[in-house]
């Protein structure tokens, strides 16, 4: 029988990964995108006009769009990875993130029973290590208890339950990966260290005077983004529908990312003074740039209650699943990121310097 995919959130980092790698297994894809008036699909760009790969406008927050999508792709999987998926604009948006992140899990495993698909069709759903929120043990794993600290993890909380629920009550073939944060040069530019390696590369290149952070002693276990998809597709291929956890099981601060991409855009960096008077100074790297503070803390990006302690233990994942965690290592991840950012930045600097030419040739009557 052939494979079929139907993935939410197909325009994301994960979604466009999980595409690509699921065309290059011969799966016939298609994707969920919203309708809207600006375009947000660079990172499926690439996809589209291959004949594998399906569009269909359809919500997570619009039950009729979704019977509809379903009924008509008759997926043999579903990835769940549509979300609100930013920690601190869950505070803000907390109705929405619930409507979303909750609602919508349960959207899409009743869509899936209405079309009467619940004996053929797997479903894959992208739960987060913000359930062990304020972490009542260190590191975590499958048995670990769950604290959500956000209204986000709250929301992620009931997708994961409910989950879990459709598959006691009704036998679905339907588990949630706990994923552990994962990114890569395709990461939205509001996350910690997309925009660390951003700034990182703005700066070196003289775009940029200075980054402003958070909370710099945070501690992630960071993995790359396309190494986790391949996980989410081996947790549905398992002989029996269970919860994994993916994560690297190596730990970093906010303040060695940003150390390492700094290091990386040719900038070295020391960090002095603690908390809100923490500051980062450049010691070594161009010229016109040591001694200068590059980053320093700002009261904006502290969250209400933050996450700060996330380390994972992927020993279930590599048994049963023979998943490797280790294939890009956190120093190559951080490279991965700082190269493709410093290369999208100088062809953003130049195409600038384009502009500005041309806008100085007009004003001197030069071109016409
Ligand atoms: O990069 P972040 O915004 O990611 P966060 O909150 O860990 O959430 C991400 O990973 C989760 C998996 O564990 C996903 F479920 C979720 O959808 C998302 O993808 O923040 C990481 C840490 C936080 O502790 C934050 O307080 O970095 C700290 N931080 C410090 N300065 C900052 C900043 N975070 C952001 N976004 N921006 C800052 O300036």
């Amino acid at each position: 029988m052939s494979k079929v995919a139907l993935i939410t959130g197909v325009t994301g980092q994960d979604g466009s990964y999980l595409s690509e790698f699921l065309l290059s297994k011969g799966y016939e894809v298609h994707g969920i995108i919203r309708r809207s008036s600006v375009d947000f699909r660079e990172c499926i760009a690439h996809l589209e006009g291959q004949p594998n790969f399906h569009l269909h406008f359809g919500d997570l927050g619009d039950s009729m769009s979704l019977v509809k999508v379903v009924g008509k792709v008759k997926p043999t999987e579903i990835y769940n990875l549509a979300a609100q998926s930013h920690v601190q604009v869950s505070f803000d948006s907390p109705e929405f993130t619930a409507d979303v992140d909750a609602t919508g899990v349960l959207r899409v495993l009743e869509a899936v029973r209405a079309c009467g698909l619940e004996k053929t069709c797997r479903i894959y759903q992208a739960s987060t290590s913000e359930l062990y929120g304020k972490v009542e043990e260190v590191p975590q794993n499958e048995n670990t208890p769950f604290h959500p600290y956000s209204p986000y993890a709250v929301a992620k909380l009931y997708g994961f339950w409910i989950v879990k629920e459709y598959r006691e009550a009704y036998n679905m073939f339907c588990c949630s990966g706990i994923l552990f944060n994962h990114e890569s040069e395709r990461r939205g530019e509001t996350f910690v260290t997309r925009k660390i390696t951003l700034a990182a590369a703005r700066i070196a290149q003289g775009l940029q005077d200075k980054l402003y952070l958070g909370n710099l002693s945070s501690l992630r276990d960071w993995g790359y983004a396309k190494d986790y998809v391949e996980c989410m597709w081996l947790i549905l291929q398992n002989d029996k529908p269970e919860d994994f956890v993916i994560a690297t099981g190596v730990q970093h601060s906010v303040r060695e990312f940003a150390y390492y991409a700094f290091k990386h855009a040719g900038i070295e960096l020391k960090f002095e003074g603690e908390g809100m008077n923490e500051k980062g100074i450049c010691v070594a790297g161009p010229e016109n740039l040591i001694g200068k503070t590059l980053v320093e803390v700002s009261e904006d990006f502290y969250r209400p209650t933050d996450v700060v302690n996330l380390w994972g233990d992927p020993t279930k994942a590599k048994a049963k699943l023979g998943w490797n965690p280790s294939k890009t290592s956190f120093e190559e991840l951080v490279k991965i990121m700082v190269d493709s950012d410093m290369a999208k930045v100088a062809a953003e600097g130049a195409a600038q310097k384009v502009r500005m030419n041309l806008a100085e040739y007009l004003e001197k009557g030069i071109v016409k």
